[in-house]
């Protein structure tokens, strides 16, 4: 049976379900350049020659692996643009019995596939995508009947499922947590580790000159570009990592450095999301220096949680609240971002700091996005909507069903507490214990009003009493709320006075940085 089987931008995995049971001989590998997925939102720069270069890269590897490739570029002259369109076309060229293809990893794509099977005619069969940890049936099956889905209990059941770090039916070292191990500022250090750097070749360069002549307006620059975009570079990063950052990954995890975009983390969320990484391999590398003795427990705990966990839960999530969950704004902010978070042009060093290194890099590491630029987002009362687009196209790891869920449910808060129990929100005081960034910073993170005052400040204290109706009854911001009522009132009206002035003045300019 003649079949043809569509590989998207991120199903860059040899093994991939839509091959199970295939054979070289009768079965046609589809791979697709196509301007909307290019354009659905203005993706970096360095997020579109990646994937495109490591598309290219994987159809060339799949080819040598005796599997028959119809590759679509960008630039051929009958493009249609669209991946619905490109089947059609290949139907046309082929003439399939059937298609198969891996389920996709957004929303919008599901529905373009779901309606191929009336469209064309011809049967297709969408498979699951093994690459997870948990299916979509599992998870519900996890969350249904929960009140609340704390990512803690779903990451034990996933520990259980895997046998990752367990010791019989208990947690290795007696613990599920390490957090507390964890969390301290770093100090700058010439031996600190460093991602590989990866030099373009043929086929990248080509790639790289495509995208500069059709999206030098998408953000971001292409000067620099050093990712890997093979299998094989991709495992020579993660062997970089478990050999010199695993160790300190833990104690180091919410640090930050000025010029230091990624301490002692993996750098390896691009390749991991794209399929060049396999997420399990990685968790049993790491457990497996644990057991060799050279790495602690608090990292290898650390690592193994933000895969099997975090990762895994952000999924379980998208999925099941379904493709409305883009539209909830819970807050009910509807402020645009500044335009400065498109040119990192601001005062606020922290910021420039985290928005800079993305523009350069297409990466910034958790806590920047969490606790600098999400956190600031979050103070001013953007359109968690707007926050997302921004997120999605900016990092080069963003794909919906791990960019949505971290943006607009853990980071803004925008579902009202499914993806966390509270908002994300912290004053100067956070980012100076965390960071060097404030003595660098052209604002006093001591002060709270004032012209020199720290603007997280004043904006943590009056995002607290504006959603006083919608978050004073949260037992886990009981603290805070205490704090601010015990304030003088004259106090209380400088720093919403202090708050306003600066809301005005970004609403005036778009850069009030
Ligand atoms: P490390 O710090 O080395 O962590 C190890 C691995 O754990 C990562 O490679 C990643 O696969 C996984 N991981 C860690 N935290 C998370 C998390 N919260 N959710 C899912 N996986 C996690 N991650 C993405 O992969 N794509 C995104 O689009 C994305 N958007 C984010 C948006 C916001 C607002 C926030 C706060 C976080 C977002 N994250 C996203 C999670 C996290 O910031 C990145 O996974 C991490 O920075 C990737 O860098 P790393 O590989 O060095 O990670
Ligand atoms: C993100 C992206 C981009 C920029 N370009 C392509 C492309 O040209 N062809 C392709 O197959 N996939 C691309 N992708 C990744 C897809 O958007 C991704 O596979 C979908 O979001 C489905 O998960
Ligand atoms: Fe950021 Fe405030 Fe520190 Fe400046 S003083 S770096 S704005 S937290």
């Amino acid at each position: 049976m003649k079949t043809l089987v569509p590989i998207l931008g991120d199903q860059l995995t040899p093994t991939i379900s839509a091959l199970d049971g295939a054979a070289h001989a009768d079965t046609i590998v589809l791979m697709m350049e196509v301007a909307d997925e290019t354009t659905y939102v203005r993706h970096h720069q360095q997020k579109l020659a990646y994937i495109l270069s490591a598309m290219r890269h994987h159809a060339a590897h799949l080819r040598d692996l005796g599997w028959k490739i119809d590759y679509v570029a960008l630039d051929d002259v009958d493009n249609s643009g669209s991946f619905t369109g490109e089947i059609g076309r290949a139907i046309e060229r082929h003439l399939p019995d059937r298609i198969v293809v891996t389920e996709a990893g957004e929303w919008r794509v599901a529905a373009m596939i779901d309606a191929w099977e009336t469209l064309f005619g011809i049967p297709v069969d969408i498979r699951a995508d093994r690459r997870f940890v948990a299916d979509h049936a599992e998870f519900d099956a996890w969350a249904d009947g929960r009140k609340t889905l704390t990512m803690e209990f779903f990451y034990r059941d996933m520990r259980r499922k895997t046998g990752l770090l367990m010791d019989g039916n208990d947690p290795v070292g007696g613990r599920w947590n390490f957090d507390k191990d964890n969390r301290k500022p770093a100090k700058r250090d010439l031996m600190m580790p460093r991602p590989l750097r990866f030099d373009p070749d043929d086929t990248t360069r080509g790639v790289l000159a495509l995208v500069a002549d059709r999206f030098a307006d998408h953000p971001g620059t292409l000067d620099g570009f050093a990712w890997g975009v093979t299998a094989a570079d991709a495992a020579r990063q993660a062997d970089a990592f478990f050999a010199h950052a695993l160790a300190d990954f833990g104690a180091y995890e919410d640090a930050m450095l000025t010029g230091e975009p990624n301490l002692w983390h993996s750098i390896l969320s691009p390749y991991l999301n794209s399929g060049l990484l396999d997420p399990l391999d990685l968790c049993r590398r790491a457990e497996a220096a644990y057991s060799a003795g050279r790495a602690p427990l608090n990292s290898v705990e650390g690592y193994i949680r933000q895969i099997i966990g975090w990762r895994e839960f952000m999924r379980g999530v998208y999925w099941r609240e379904g493709p409305a969950y883009v539209e909830r704004n819970f807050l009910d902010h509807h402020r645009p971002l500044p335009d400065w978070y498109w040119t990192g042009e601001t005062d606020m060093h922290c910021l420039a700091q985290a928005i800079g290194q993305t523009l350069e890099t297409a990466h910034a590491h958790h806590i920047q996005r969490l606790m600098v630029t999400g956190n600031f987002a979050l103070l001013i009362g953007t359109d968690p909507a707007a926050v997302h687009r921004w997120y999605l196209e900016i990092y080069l790891d963003a794909y919906e069903w791990v960019e949505l869920p971290n943006t607009l449910g853990m980071s803004q808060f925008g579902d009202g507490g499914i993806v966390g129990t509270k908002p994300y929100i912290s004053s100067g005081a956070y980012i100076n214990r965390m960071s060097d960034y404030c003595g660098h910073c052209r604002y006093d993170v001591k002060q709270r009003v004032g012209e020199n005052a720290c603007p997280f400040n004043a904006l943590y204290w009056d995002f607290l009493a504006r959603h006083a109706d919608k978050l004073g009854a949260n037992p886990r911001l009981a603290l805070p709320y205490r704090n601010w009522a015990k304030q003088p009132d004259a106090e209380r009206r400088a720093t919403r006075a202090q708050a306003a002035a600066f809301l005005t003045s970004l609403d005036a300019d778009g850069a009030a940085g």
